[in-house]
């Protein structure tokens, strides 16, 4: 079952996170990041990454410093997403939000401690890949994390409040906000798989497609999730004026366009056949998800 298979991979990216930290030198912050990184979240990027290797049978210990990176890139955004100045969210994970229990200063600090653990933990000597793919996963996680991706997406997200936007600049915004990390995983993926130029666009596409299929199901768990299940708070994004498909076309419509983008991946998965079977009922879950 999928759930197991996610529980199994997170597990495998949180055991490499502590042994990771627990080798560098002590400092306040570690407490904050591995709190913000480690026992939390689905680590569904992680699954997804160890998933695609599987269609280009790539070995897991190639792609575990890829999982834990990506897992610290996600876990900062989140932890500076509920700051105060941004979203102001209290709980995560169901527990208090990292600056709750540590204090803004440290939520920052810890936030960008683990953007930069990241970049660490894929120019480590110890990560035995070859070093031209080395600097094409690096420049390409600089690209989707920063200003042209997840920052820059975030930016946006937060100028669209209150705002009427069109289907294509909320597209454009999750695209940058959610989408770019999951076209990461991909694109890390086809580096290692030696794909050429072409086969990676392909890849990273899936990527950013699967990435507004997250954000519409995130959007959806705002709506009609719990808080005990989904672990932050729900029903915010009315209230915030957030510039959401569902705001734009109503549930309904953003519904049915949620399945028809499910199964324009389906489909473009479908090329892996067996080798794809893991990737696709990860796509299905993510639909499906209470959590
Ligand atoms: C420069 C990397 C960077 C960050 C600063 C705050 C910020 C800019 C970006 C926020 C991006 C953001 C919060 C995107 C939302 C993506 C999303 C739907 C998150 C929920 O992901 P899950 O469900 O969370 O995978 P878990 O808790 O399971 O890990």
């Amino acid at each position: 079952m999928i759930n197991n298979r996610l529980i199994q991979n997170a597990k495998k990216v949180d055991n490499f996170l502590i042994s990771y930290l627990n080798r560098q030198e002590r400092s306040l912050l570690i407490h904050p990041m591995k709190y913000g990184v480690i026992s939390g979240g689905k680590k569904i990027r992680s699954s997804i990454i160890f998933s695609a290797g599987k269609m280009f049978n790539l070995k897991s210990k190639d792609l575990i410093n890829i999982c834990a990176a990506v897992e610290c890139i996600h876990s900062y955004s989140l932890i500076h997403d509920d700051l105060p100045c941004m979203d102001n969210d209290s709980t995560r994970r169901g527990k208090p939000s990292t600056h709750i229990k540590y204090g803004e200063a440290s939520a920052v600090l810890a936030g960008s401690s683990l953007l930069t653990l990241a970049f660490e933990i894929i120019a480590n000597e110890r990560y035995l890949i070859n070093s031209k793919f080395k600097n094409e996963i690096i420049k390409s996680l600089a690209f989707c994390s920063g200003h042209t991706g997840i920052a820059g997406g975030q930016e946006l997200d937060l100028k669209f409040e209150k705002k009427k936007k069109n289907l294509k600049e909320i597209i454009d915004m999750q695209k940058k906000k959610t989408g770019k990390l999951f076209s990461f995983c991909f694109n890390s993926v086809a580096v290692l798989a030696k794909k050429n130029d072409k086969e990676k666009r392909i890849l990273t596409n899936i990527g950013e497609d699967i990435g507004v299929l997250f954000q519409l199901s995130d959007d959806f768990l705002d709506i009609r999730g719990t808080k005990k299940l989904v672990g932050k708070p729900i029903k915010k994004d009315n209230k915030k004026g957030k510039s959401t498909l569902i705001k734009l076309m109503g549930y309904k419509k953003a519904n049915e366009y949620a399945k028809n983008l499910k199964k324009k991946i389906l489909l473009k998965l479908r090329k892996h056949g067996r080798k794809g079977q893991e990737l696709s009922d990860i796509i299905e879950f993510i639909l499906k998800r209470n959590f």
